[in-house]
């Protein structure tokens, strides 16, 4: 959500919420015995559905089952997250590149037919214009593509395609192509908007660069792919294309009309391929003055947010935040008028089609209309933030509004369970709410975000349960949690890290020059080796195996004095730097609760001062090593 709206509207919020907020439990309540038991889900069984949370500028990825509404785990993503070692240990801290922070809107799981595959989750970090990809293996941060050259901020992001043939990222904020210093005043003629389509390999979904489109400098929000008829097309929304560079507040809010954009993706690879696209800061970058059928602008009124293709991807719904409706697009008409080349001019050599040769209707849904999501009926669910109201409307003649709910209060986006696919369920909707204000216990100024579980399974939806969530999702997305498979070990057999060792045998401390790597184990309930010796001024790599093939032990690592902890999974092996700053001991032990005797799991760095001879190479003592043989067997 923008922080304007809530700025100049804030007296119509106020007004709205004036009538929501009276303590008629009721009225708040859902239908008390009932609901509660559609949410429950007995001790010991499990929900139904996956559900992954955005974090917004926490970083993170939140992980619900629905519809009981637990939260199962937190994916950090952007953001270090100490207790696991994410951003500590050498690999996660090297996918991070130094940036501490980001800012997660729109988780969007990976696609096979338009469908969600339960292969891989993509989620953007706005400001860094950067792109992560979790493996759902393993629930793990395995790919951080970005920051993308010549963005600045990637809010609509990343939206895959219904192959997951690409995500997309297009420019929050406009600015120099490349960047480099101008006037601020000569936005209109030096800034420009960037559309990038990035590629996803199709087996191990590795993200590497398509192409960047030279857009308008409008500010581009938010984006949805094409899927049945219209696969092959990515559809962006814009504000700002009065092309205002302050005071955005009033200045983009002049125009009748903004645009979508429509991105023939085959065509722009296409081109690239054919060599068309100029090389900037090492990316392809196609002018659509130069190269043409690319990308298309059709209109839409009032400063559109959300931009979501129904199921069947006839539709491309537009909602304008500053009117009361959504606007249906035809994908069919849309084509014909590029096919007939019936343009009403350009912006910036991207043709521009008419308004009424694109409509194929306008929905009343009501005020401050957001994001919308789709169910298995033909029925489509539109976020009205200014009413904090989720309208259900029928995607189709006669385009009508069939039933609303109150929520509480200032939804942002919804999400329907597998709503944006060419099948969603119909189950649920989640209605990811702006503000809690009084729905739990006060805790201060700054309320938790609410989230609403919503039945849609009945001619009415019925709110079902409330419950917390930390900042501050933006999107989110919901999965049958029989698609996802996730394993339980490492597999030993598949450890192939160069720091792996595979017995205790191996376990070994090896000195070059100042650099002294530790090849070690962790078993319960043991460091092999324990003792490590090192000098003053040395920078010590921990490289800690797991031989551990158990579901769930995992071991911890942390050593005092030091910002040093992570935690080494079954049968996985991990690294991590540590500086021996002084002469003297240093006790390390393990911070992860392994066993009766996970309290014993400890060991000692014994730092002599500078200089002192040390073993090129030390190994635990013979008798220990034994031990751990021992000990490995009986395990
Ligand atoms: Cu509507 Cu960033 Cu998708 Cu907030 S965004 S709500
Ligand atoms: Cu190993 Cu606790």
């Amino acid at each position: 959500m923008k922080r304007w709206i809530v700025l100049s509207v804030a007296g119509v919020i106020a007004l709205g919420l004036a009538s929501q907020l009276p303590g008629c439990a009721a009225s708040r309540g859902g239908a008390g015995a009932s609901a509660a038991q559609k949410v429950y889900v007995k001790p010991g069984e499990h929900d139904a559905y996956y559900a992954f949370f955005s974090g917004g500028h926490s970083g993170s990825i939140y992980v619900y089952g629905m519809p009981s509404c637990r939260h199962i785990t937190t994916i950090p993503v952007f953001t270090p997250e100490p207790a696991v070692g994410y951003g500590v240990d050498e690999e996660s801290k090297a996918m991070l590149g130094g940036f501490t922070w980001g800012d997660a809107h729109h988780p969007g799981l990976s696609e096979t037919d338009g469908d969600y595959d339960g292969r891989w989750l993509f989620i953007n970090d706005m400001p860094n214009a950067r792109i992560a990809r979790i493996d759902l293996k393993d629930f793990k941060t395995r790919q951080i593509f970005g920051p993308i050259p010549n963005l600045s901020a990637a809010h609509a992001c990343p939206f895959p395609t219904p192959n997951t043939e690409y995500v997309f990222a297009a420019s929050r904020f406009s600015a120099p192509v490349p960047n480099r210093y101008v006037r601020v005043e000569d936005y209109a003629k030096e800034f420009r908007g960037i559309i990038a389509g990035v590629k996803v390999d199709p087996k191990d979904g590795t993200m590497s660069m398509g192409f960047e489109i030279l857009m308008p400098p409008f500010n581009w929000d938010l984006a949805d792919a094409g899927k049945g008829p219209s696969h092959g097309w990515e559809f962006f929304t814009c504000y700002n294309s009065e092309m205002g560079f302050d005071s955005l507040e009033v200045k983009a809010s002049q125009a009748e009309m903004d645009f979508v954009a429509a991105v023939d993706w085959r065509a722009a690879q296409k081109a690239v391929d054919e060599g068309k696209a100029k090389m900037i800061n090492g990316t392809p970058v196609l002018d659509p003055q130069q190269v043409k059928g690319i990308v298309y602008l059709f209109p839409v009124p009032k400063s559109p947010h959300g931009v979501d293709v129904n199921p069947s991807g006839e539709y491309i719904c537009a909602s304008g935040k500053l009117q009361a409706d959504v606007s249906v697009y035809s994908y069919a008409k849309m084509k014909a008028a590029i096919d007939a080349g019936k343009f009403d001019g350009d912006r910036m050599g991207v043709p521009v089609l008419k308004y009424e040769d694109v409509l194929e209707a306008t929905v009343p849904v009501g005020l401050g209309p957001l994001h919308t999501q789709f169910d298995d009926k033909g029925y489509a669910y539109t976020s009205l933030f200014l009413d904090s109201q989720i309208a259900k409307w029928k995607v189709g003649p006669p385009w009508q509004v069939v039933d609303k709910i109150d929520v509480y209060y200032s939804i942002g986006h919804l999400m329907a369970s597998e709503g944006d696919t060419r099948h969603p369920t119909g189950d649920y909707v989640v209605a990811l709410d702006k503000l809690s204000k009084d729905r739990y216990l006060n805790v201060g100024p700054t309320h938790p975000e609410a989230a609403q579980l919503i039945d849609l399974r009945g001619p009415k939806m019925e709110l079902l349960y409330d419950f917390p969530t930390y900042l501050e999702p933006h999107y989110a997305q919901m999965i049958k949690a029989d698609k996802l498979k996730p394993i339980t070990v490492y597999p030993m057999a598949e450890n192939h890290k160069s720091g792996a060792i595979k017995t205790a045998e191996e376990a070994r401390i090896e000195r070059k020059g100042n650099r002294v790597d530790v090849y070690g184990l962790v078993v319960r309930t043991h460091f092999t080796p324990d003792i490590v010796r090192v000098n003053e001024g040395d920078d010590v790599y921990f490289h800690w195996t797991n031989l551990e093939q158990d579901d769930d032990i995992a071991h911890g690592f942390g050593i005092l004095w030091s910002s040093c902890n992570m935690q080494v999974e079954p049968g996985e092996t991990k690294t991590m730097h540590w500086k021996a700053t002084k002469a003297g001991i240093t006790p390390f032990y393990c911070s992860n609760f392994c066993s009766a005797l996970h309290q014993e799991m400890q060991g000692y760095i014994e730092v002599s001062p500078r200089g002192t001879p040390v073993a090129a190479v030390q190994r635990p003592e013979s008798e220990k090593t034994a031990e751990v043989a021992a000990l490995l067997k009986t395990e």
